[in-house]
């Protein structure tokens, strides 16, 4: 921790301009080195002249920014430099910074972690930086706002609080004699404890909505050989990413793409076509479809209009909640005889409308409001135990078995907002991000 850390924190390679951050007890020093102890007010954008310690000459004109401790981003001293964006300039300030005594490269994400260490920020904030990010659609960037700003933190802090106040009650029963008690004493506090599992519950039962969110929709195209589904993905991602054929069978394994639908990040899959009945490496393919479809949280089931019902019987098959169904070769005469929206991959007729009800599918899945959602398994994980313990405390036969509960399911919320145990977290959670932030 006594390290001052420093990096280039924004992307690397030429551009308008590129930012360093340094942060730690040095920051000061080095920056008073480059500016040969020019004074530089803090929290001002300033216009310097930064000059190369070893040579005296000017590195850059850069606008330098200086936080003091611990206003500042990780509670730090800390300096930003807006240089010109360079590799030239890169290069050069990230040596002169490194000859500096006790700097050292940041490692990925040791900023957030040191602002998270100093109490800047707790652990959900923290993970809400990392992917605000990473943050690729609309929504991901509003769910990791709404996290940034503490929108988990208040959630699980009032629960821990409800819990708590619970504690106080029992510890100062513990006592006295179980005689000596007014009757009735236990009652509001158990009511309480069922209240807030009621909570605890329903806050889990999202449909896994802030994980689906951040780590991407899974929408899986499946259809018999030739009904279009190289050619409806191509059509989506306006590329050429799958392979179209006339030769049934060509896609033989499964082919992703990455789509913003309305905000929603989706992972479309490409699979081979199913059939029954055909070569080894065709049925591996066709396995791996159907177990994809399975898993997936949404199937596109894709029909051939210019074919009988009769030939696409192992798709009709497929058809569930979690699936669409659409019709392509609108171009040609309609053969087939079922209920779904009508497109041509061709022509690109009505793929406005499939895009429209692929939304309406999302939005159902997501459900409808505003309130927020655990984005992460380790969330729930300890979500769970908070559950469990307070399950066991509902049903403990003691006051001081009630209590030692309670402790159990605080100590479970607060690792998830890190005020407690959470050391060998850290490294996993941190590893995360990117250097320089
Ligand atoms: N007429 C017509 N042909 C299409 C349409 N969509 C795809 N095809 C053709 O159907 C054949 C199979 O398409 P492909 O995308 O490879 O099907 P897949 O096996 O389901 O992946 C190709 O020759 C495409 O050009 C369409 O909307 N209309
Ligand atoms: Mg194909």
């Amino acid at each position: 921790m006594s390290d001052t850390i420093f990096a280039l924190s924004s992307a690397a390679g030429r551009a308008g301009v590129a930012v360093f951050r340094v942060s730690g007890a040095q920051a000061q020093e080095s920056l008073s080195v480059l500016t040969r102890g020019k004074c530089i007010e803090p929290r001002k954008a300033t216009l310097c002249r930064l000059i190369h310690p070893d040579t005296q000459k000017t590195l850059d004109h850069a606008l330098v920014i200086s936080f003091r401790a611990p206003a500042s981003f990780t509670g730090e001293e800390c300096v930003e430099y807006h240089c010109h964006g360079s590799p030239a300039v890169s290069q050069e300030m990230l040596a002169v910074l490194a000859a500096q005594p006790h700097h050292r490269v940041a490692q990925p994400g040791e900023f957030t972690r040191r602002a998270f260490e100093h109490g800047k920020m707790d652990l959900t904030e923290a993970e809400a930086v990392a992917d605000l990010i990473h943050a690729e659609t609309s929504l991901q960037k509003q769910q990791a706002l709404m996290q940034m700003e503490g929108g988990l933190s208040s959630v699980y802090r009032d629960w821990s609080d409800r819990l708590k106040k619970a504690l106080a009650y029992l510890e100062a029963s513990i006592d006295f004699a179980d005689e000596e008690l007014p009757e009735g004493f236990l009652t509001p506090i158990l009511v309480d404890l069922k209240d807030l599992k009621r909570d605890i519950v329903h806050h889990l039962d999202d449909n896994r909505r802030g994980e689906r969110l951040r780590d991407g929709f899974s929408v899986v195209v499946l259809g018999v050989p030739n009904a279009g589904k190289s050619s409806l993905i191509n059509c989506l991602t306006q590329r050429d990413m799958a392979i179209v054929s006339d030769i049934s069978g060509t896609t033989r394994d499964v082919i992703e793409a990455h789509l913003d639908i309305a905000g929603y990040p989706v992972i479309l899959s490409d699979t081979a076509g199913v059939r029954t009945g055909e070569g080894e490496i065709e049925s591996e393919g066709i396995r791996r479809a159907l177990q994809r479809g399975a898993h997936a949280d949404l199937k596109i089931l894709l029909f051939d209009g210019s074919k009988s019902l009769e030939d696409q019987k192992d798709i009709d098959a497929l058809i569930d909640e979690q699936s669409l169904v659409v019709i392509n070769k609108s171009d040609l005469e309609l053969k087939l005889d079922l209920k779904g929206i009508h497109i041509s991959t061709k022509t690109q007729e009505s793929l406005s409308s499939l895009l429209e009800a692929l939304k309406e599918k999302l939005d159902q899945i997501m459900g409808r409001g505003e309130t927020v959602s655990l984005t992460r398994q380790r969330h729930r994980d300890s979500l769970c135990e908070a559950s469990n313990s307070i399950d066991r405390a509902l049903e403990a036969p003691q006051i001081d078995l009630i209590a030692e509960d309670i402790r159990l399911a605080m100590r479970a919320l607060g690792k998830i907002t890190g005020h407690v145990d959470v050391e060998d977290l850290l490294d996993i959670i941190f590893s995360d991000f990117c250097i320089g932030k």
